[in-house]
């Protein structure tokens, strides 16, 4: 009897062991093969100057560019193979950005430069009320009424069919949008602090995006917006993701 408890026992005690080894080795594997997989390039969808810049600029200031691959879709042309493709399996708006990974696909500038700047653990500010406000605020306040804005002055202005009442109507909400950036800009060398963030890069887009229009003419009255502007500009990371811009259209 005394035996076979013993037996048992060391039975016991084998499995255990024999157990937690083929667990861990399973575990093992697993991770390395997680890992490799996580190791593959994310792929950005990009085309010049439009929002996908604020993706480019954010992944060049997180020294962060080689981690992805940048592939440029001509999203105008909608009757290319390409833009169907990219409508089928990527965007389903076809627009830009979107960023792919295996396993997830982002659809909106906004999210993609939060996840950027999460994934890197690099440039949040503190206060994430502060940057939650501004992000949303940009991404769907302000630029809706620069789409509005973009449209009418690139588009229907060319021929002839502009709405003045339209352009009226968004022109006031970009100013109420204007002075509002500037009460926040007050005092703080960048949007949420005096620290550049990841919400610079989203704001920083509009701003630059407001001087191409029409000469600057909606920005021009905002000597604080300007300046604002001019020291994103003075950035290399903001130099090199503009230098290979084609003209707006
Ligand atoms: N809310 C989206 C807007 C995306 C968007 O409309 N992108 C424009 C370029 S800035 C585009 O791809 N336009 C092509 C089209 O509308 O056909 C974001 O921020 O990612």
């Amino acid at each position: 009897m005394e035996q076979l408890q013993k037996f048992v026992s060391n039975k016991f005690t084998l499995t255990l062991c024999f157990g937690g080894i083929s667990a861990l080795t399973a575990f093992t594997i697993l991770r390395n093969k997680k890992g490799k997989n996580s190791q593959k390039k994310g792929k950005l969808y990009f085309h010049s100057v439009f929002r996908s810049n604020r993706c480019i600029w954010l992944l060049r200031e997180l020294n962060a560019l080689e981690d992805y691959e940048l592939i440029d879709v001509d999203v105008w042309d909608k009757t290319s193979n390409e833009s169907k493709s990219y409508t089928e399996t990527v965007h389903p708006h076809t627009t830009v950005p979107a960023l792919q990974y295996e396993d997830l696909t982002l659809l909106e500038s906004g999210a993609i430069c939060m996840h950027l700047a999460e994934k890197y653990h690099s440039l949040i500010p503190t206060d994430l009320g502060d940057l939650y406000n501004i992000m949303f605020y940009v991404c769907a306040t302000l630029d809706e009424v620069q789409e509005k804005l973009f449209v009418q002055f690139f588009f229907n202005e060319k021929n002839g069919t502009e709405d003045k009442n339209e352009i009226e109507h968004a022109t006031q909400k970009f100013n109420a949008c204007a002075k509002y950036l500037v009460t926040r800009l007050r005092g703080k060398e960048y949007i949420c602090g005096d620290k550049f963030s990841v919400a610079d890069c989203v704001l920083g887009y509009n701003m630059w995006w407001a001087s191409e229009m029409k000469e600057g003419i909606l920005i021009q009255k905002y000597p604080e917006l300007l300046s604002y502007l001019e020291r994103l500009k003075s950035r290399p990371a903001f130099q090199q993701t503009w230098k290979s811009s084609k003209p707006v259209m």
